[in-house]
């Protein structure tokens, strides 16, 4: 891609490279159904140029083949005004996914901490807006986790002064998987699906499509959002968003979603 073609530099995007494994990704309430690993390897690389094309310069996580699901780096690192808070898998066979995550944030200077067992927490239960820090509490999030975590952002100064919010979660994967923000703060939640007391959220969106509550905040009032999402896209863009719309269909298939494949780090 030309350099006039990008936007500046955001900040930095943490993704990893599908495992030759992924069809065997983890399902919890979807039935399992093939996955096109090779149509995965080419969605990835559109997600990556959506990414980069927004300003973002990806930071590549080393490779952990042997586990279907280190895809989805969102969920070994929780990252806050300079911290990056290693994350714990409810889902043990996810654990050993942390080595390459941990390596990529020392190496960029971060300060690192980590949840320690009894604690468990994914990144995908981890929803930032603003000072609030909401934590979706579920199969792989347990009380111990989210506690840890505030710890965590109380103890390193950038961090302190987040406000920790924990979620129950109904029959939904990770919070991620159910709502998302927009720039302004608006949480998107799919309408009638009641996967999590919306009451806690100041100002909701409802939405008709499950994927339609997951965006990526790109920066400005670029949103990425899956294609499995097209009313979903129309109605933000008649708020004046601009959608950026990628195909992540064999990753849908395994839970995954637009949040799950990358972690951002923005420069300030
Ligand atoms: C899993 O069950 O762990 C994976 N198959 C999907 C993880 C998706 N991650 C996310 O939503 N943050």
């Amino acid at each position: 891609m030309r350099p006039a073609e990008r936007d500046p530099v955001v900040g930095t995007a943490l993704v990893r490279d599908p495992s030759p494994r992924l069809a065997d990704g983890l399902v919890t309430y979807l039935d399992r159904v093939p996955v096109d690993v090779e149509l995965a390897r080419h969605q990835h690389q559109a997600y990556l140029a959506a990414l980069t094309a927004a300003g973002w310069d990806l930071r590549a996580v080393a490779p952990a083949d042997d586990h279907p699901d280190s895809v989805f780096v969102e969920d070994t690192v929780v990252y806050c005004a300079g911290l990056a808070v290693l994350a714990r898998s409810g889902a043990p066979q996810r654990r050993g996914e942390l080595a390459g995550t941990a390596t990529a944030v020392t190496e960029l200077g971060l300060a690192v901490g980590a949840i320690e067992a009894p604690g468990t927490l994914d990144g995908g239960d981890v929803l930032q807006v603003g000072d609030t820090v909401y934590v979706g509490r579920g199969k792989r999030t347990n009380a111990e986790g989210a506690r840890q975590l505030a710890d965590r952002l109380a103890a390193y100064p950038a961090s302190r002064g987040r406000t920790v919010v924990e979620v129950p979660l109904g029959s939904v994967l990770h919070l991620k998987s159910a709502v998302t923000a927009l720039p302004d703060g608006t949480v998107l939640a799919e309408r009638d699906a009641d996967l999590v007391d919306l009451s806690v959220f100041p100002q909701v969106l409802l939405v008709d499509e499950p994927a339609g509550c997951y965006v990526v905040l790109l920066g400005g009032n670029r949103v990425l959002m899956a294609a499995s999402a097209p009313r979903t896209a129309a109605a933000l863009a008649e708020r004046g968003l601009d959608p950026v719309v990628v195909d992540i269909s064999e990753f849908e298939k395994i839970e995954g979603c637009v949040t799950c494949l990358s972690v951002l780090l923005p420069s300030r």
